[in-house]
């Protein structure tokens, strides 16, 4: 069985399921958090560069939507200028857990932890799940290069093994996970759990412009392309004249602040205008695995249900 009673992710984060829903800047808002919650698994609101007096709301309208006794996330974007207010708000609200991204999380493992906060830092390689785990860190993200937004550079085949071989506390598999034959992979992997973004991005409940739910389903195998690698933080979207753009910038060698900005606002421009010629569209690569738009709650019964039937034919 592959949802043991025991699970320690299921454990520490106190949901039915062993799967958390992506801290996906401008996508997960108060409406999807809540939505995979309420269905079983971890519901996360990103901070990204919300404004915190914004993000108070968002969090307030959560804990409206969610039904008692079920938790829910704050994903904090470090590279973000607003990350500070982000834990401070995280603070106030007593949030139960913590996901952190694109940096270094010790100061907040340090405020958060004496407080009994969960904190979960998103990783990319052995040397960040080390020092998270020695920092105080309650699990860890491995989040291989499939995935959608920042990314590292390795894959979440070869991350998951070394990082379950290098620490003790669980390991969370992000990157490719869309169906129950990748929950199985991961727990193959030496994963307790796995974090799942694109996949919500077409859920009802998510609320996103109907492109780019569309550009999501329509997606295929070599559809998305990693740019900003010359900026040395690299950003997985779907393939649109946005990315072609920054390859062409990149190739040419332009100053990096022109590349920069290139990418203002465009992540908001696919969100909320679906603009899914300009706009950033990011996604993961298991974009192409996406076919329809259901509830949360099917997504999540339906993979696990999956993996559990793949899994009786195994054993
Ligand atoms: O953070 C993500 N994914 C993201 S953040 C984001 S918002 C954004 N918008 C525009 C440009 C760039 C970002 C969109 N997607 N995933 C988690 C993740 N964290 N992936 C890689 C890392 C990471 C990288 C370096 C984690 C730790 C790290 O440590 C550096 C250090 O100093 O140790």
């Amino acid at each position: 069985m592959l949802l043991k009673k025991d699970n320690r992710v299921c454990k520490i984060l106190g949901t039915e399921y062993p799967l958390i829903q992506g801290g996906m800047a401008w996508v997960a808002n108060a409406e999807l958090a809540s939505a995979v919650s309420n269905a079983g698994g971890l519901g996360v609101i990103a901070a990204a560069n919300t404004p915190p007096e914004l993000l108070e709301q968002e969090i307030l309208k959560a804990r409206k939507l969610i039904e008692p006794g079920r938790p829910f996330g704050l994903n904090i974007m470090l590279m973000s200028p607003t990350a500070n207010d982000a834990l401070e708000v995280a603070v106030k609200h007593k949030v139960p857990v913590v996901t952190t991204g694109a940096g270094s999380p010790g100061k907040v493992l340090e405020r958060l932890k004496p407080l009994g906060t969960i904190v979960i830092p998103v990783v990319a390689s052995v040397t960040q799940a080390r020092r998270v785990e020695k920092q105080g860190a309650d699990a860890v993200v491995a989040e291989g290069m499939e995935a959608g937004g920042h990314i590292g550079e390795l894959t979440t085949m070869v991350l998951t093994p070394q990082i379950a071989n290098a620490i003790k506390i669980p390991v969370i598999t992000a990157g490719g996970v869309v169906t129950g034959r990748g929950i199985v992979a991961a727990f193959a992997l030496g994963a307790e759990g796995v974090q799942v973004g694109t996949r919500f991005i077409c859920c009802n409940e998510c609320t996103v412009h109907e492109n780019y739910k569309k550009a999501v389903i329509d997606a295929r195998d070599r559809s998305t392309a990693v740019t900003g690698q010359s900026l040395g933080h690299p950003v997985r979207c779907l393939r649109n004249k946005l990315t072609a753009e920054f390859e062409r910038l990149e190739a040419e060698r332009a100053p990096a602040s022109e590349i920069e900005a290139l990418g203002t606002g465009k992540l908001r421009a696919a969100v909320i205008d679906g603009d899914t010629d300009w706009g950033s569209l990011m996604a993961g690569q298991s974009a192409a695995m996406v076919n329809d738009i259901k509830p949360a709650r099917e997504i999540i019964t339906g993979m696990f249900a999956e993996a559990e039937d793949i899994l009786k034919g195994i054993e």
